[in-house]
């Protein structure tokens, strides 16, 4: 029995629902999958402002989850706000989206394309490959232009979408495409089809690796930088 917590750091429960449909659709056997989201928050990550209002609500949701025990977390949104702190708080592993996105294609050729939201989302994923050392598998990161909240309204965005892959896989010579936002998630495997290359959902990977996490019973290191601060133990 396992039980992983994945949190939409943004406050909109009908992404939520989503996502968590989309993480258990590719959880083992014996693997709960709890989503949830903070109450209070932006509505949407998609600034540099957002993701750090997001962030105290998501921490929140840790401390709680550790309260009740759960195995590891994901962090589902594409920023990964919040994943060393969060890192930090909790006992199990804690996977972000983007992260676990990014190594994930890492496996499947020389080089990937990140097809993300807004173009001023592009600059953070670009640190973030950096950061997670893929930056030199990265070779595209490109925005379609649809706001979070409008992939739920806008009845162009997965033509769109399909569009920015299919101009991505051109113009990088890439071996696959990783979805550049949680609210993406369920398109996975259509666009799969479609573009005759591998497709990839951060939730799905991000699940999947922390229940690989937890199986392995391997853990986040706790002798230093991530050990709990005393000011939080009781948190
Ligand atoms: C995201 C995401 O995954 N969730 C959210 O609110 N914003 N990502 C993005 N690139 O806009």
């Amino acid at each position: 029995m396992m039980r992983i917590k994945v949190v939409n750091p943004n406050s909109t429960a009908s992404m939520t629902a989503l996502i968590g449909d989309c993480a258990r659709a590719v959880a083992g056997p014996g693997v709960t999958v709890d989503a949830v989201n903070p109450p209070h928050g932006p509505a949407s990550i998609e600034s540099h402002a957002d993701d750090a209002y997001a962030v105290p609500g998501l921490l929140q949701e840790i401390v709680d989850g550790e309260a009740a025990g759960y195995d590891g977390y994901v962090i589902a949104c594409f920023g990964d706000p919040g994943l060393k702190a969060a890192r930090e708080l909790a006992r199990g592993p804690v996977v972000g989206i983007a992260e676990a996105g990014m190594r994930t294609a890492a496996y499947l050729g020389r080089g990937f394309s990140v097809v993300t939201t807004l173009a001023r989302t592009v600059g953070h994923a670009h640190d973030l490959a950096e950061e997670y050392g893929v930056a030199r598998q990265c070779l595209g990161i490109h925005a379609c232009e649809i706001p979070v909240l409008a992939l739920e309204t806008d009845p162009q965005a997965r033509a769109k979408i399909l569009r920015a892959c299919e101009e991505a896989l051109a113009l990088d010579g890439s071996d696959a495409i990783v979805l550049g936002c949680a609210g993406m998630a369920d398109l996975c495997h259509d666009l799969s089809a479609e573009l005759g290359v591998s497709v990839i959902d951060g939730v799905a990977a991000a699940t999947t690796t922390v229940e690989m996490l937890v199986r392995l019973r391997l853990r986040t290191g706790k002798l230093g930088e991530f050990a709990p601060h005393t000011r939080y133990q009781d948190a």
